[in-house]
């Protein structure tokens, strides 16, 4: 009996640890390359979605087509599903973080590539093709990773629209190793992957010609020789064309423009979501309040997601009479593309009581002279 209630309990902590250890472990990364079935059309509509709004056509691949593919269980990314391009093999990219992934294809460079980082690249994995966009805007999410952070060969990667390099960091400089490396924007944590290191999620957005055709370049490659690869990770849907919202058009405060000695010590704002794209709407709104233009030391709001534009109380510090506060507000659509601010907008509140009106003070003295 003892016996038993031993094995009972030794099996009941096997399930637990078995249970505790899935929940930290993430599933594996899944890839197929293009030797297998997946072709280079299912990459393309793999980034574009279903709401895309894109006509696309002369899809070509350049490089190994064990070098391109498609990826499932990239949760560790921040996004699940989407493209994978490396100057190496997609294969060997869901091995663990401590594998060097170091394959010489063969392969030669990529012009565009070359003149982007100064430099000779080789083993250049390119997808390509023209698109008619019904929207005047096109935005990408992407991750880049590489295993030569440690070694300093600038790998690369470009996003060329209609032949100008999209793929920037926030501070303008090119995607690669050098760049990416000691910033902020390099992420060094274990992402289930074989790269050692690899951006932030960053986003590639750009001005295109709506109803025309437009050329789209992804390119990725070693740099100085063909060893220790690199890897960009493309969201799937992310190929979404969109133009961001106008900034809030008629921002007011209690309903009156720049409005003095107001009266509420909690003013509403309003305004009108303004989009290019008919058919969006507001997600969410920003506003902020300070004591001089572009501050917030009153009130910073955050992003709300709310569809209301209207009667939007304010909710930061006590305000005080005798000093003019500036406010403005800015939007996202239902596609989470942001609008500029409003222009600076203005207010103030007064410490008087609503004043009496004249008419009774007139009734009150006539009466008391009678
Ligand atoms: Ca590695
Ligand atoms: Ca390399
Ligand atoms: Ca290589
Ligand atoms: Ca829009």
């Amino acid at each position: 009996m003892r016996i038993i209630t031993l094995y009972i309990q030794i099996f009941s902590a096997f399930i637990v640890f078995c249970t505790i250890f899935s929940g930290i472990a993430s599933a594996t990364m899944i890839v197929e390359d293009l030797s297998g079935s997946t072709t280079e059309e299912d990459l393309v509509n793999i980034l574009l979605g279903e709401n895309s709004n894109v006509t696309v056509s002369n899809i070509t691949v350049t490089g190994s087509n064990q070098a391109i593919g498609q990826f499932s269980n990239g949760e560790s990314l921040g996004f699940d599903t989407g493209v994978v391009m490396t100057s190496g093999l997609v294969s060997d990219v869901p091995k663990s973080m401590d594998t060097e992934i170091d394959t010489n294809l063969g392969e030669p460079g990529d012009a565009d590539l070359d003149t982007l980082i100064g430099g000779n690249t080789n083993d250049a994995a390119v997808l390509e093709f023209d698109f008619v966009p019904e929207k005047s805007a096109i935005t990408f999410n992407y991750r880049f990773a590489s295993d030569d952070f440690p070694y300093d060969y600038d790998d690369a990667f470009g996003l060329f629209v209609n032949g100008e390099n999209i793929a920037l960091l926030p501070n303008g400089d090119v995607v690669a190793v050098t760049t990416i490396k000691g910033t902020e924007y390099y992420d060094g944590s274990n992402l289930n992957n074989a790269f050692s290191g690899s951006s932030i999620v960053l986003s590639a957005e750009a001005a295109v010609a709506a109803d025309e055709l437009n050329h789209m370049k992804f390119a990725i490659a070693d740099t100085g020789d063909s060893w220790v690869d690199s890897g960009v990770f493309i969201e799937s849907d992310s190929f979404i064309s969109n133009n961001a919202p106008n900034a809030p058009a008629d921002p007011l405060c209690e309903g009156e423009t720049n409005p003095t000695n107001i009266t509420d010590s909690t003013p509403e704002f309003s305004w009108n979501f303004s989009d290019p794209d008919a058919n969006d709407t507001q997600s969410a709104y920003q506003i902020i309040v300070g004591t001089a233009e572009d501050g917030s030391d009153m009130w910073d709001s955050g992003k709300v997601n709310s569809s209301s534009s209207t009667d939007i109380a304010y909710g930061g510090s006590s305000l005080e009479a005798g000093i003019t506060y500036h406010w403005k507000v800015k939007t996202w659509d239902n596609q989470d593309s942001e609008s500029g601010y409003c222009d600076d907008q203005t207010f103030d509140i007064t410490d008087k009581p609503d004043p009496v009106p004249p008419q009774i003070q007139f009734h009150t003295r006539g009466l008391f002279h009678q």
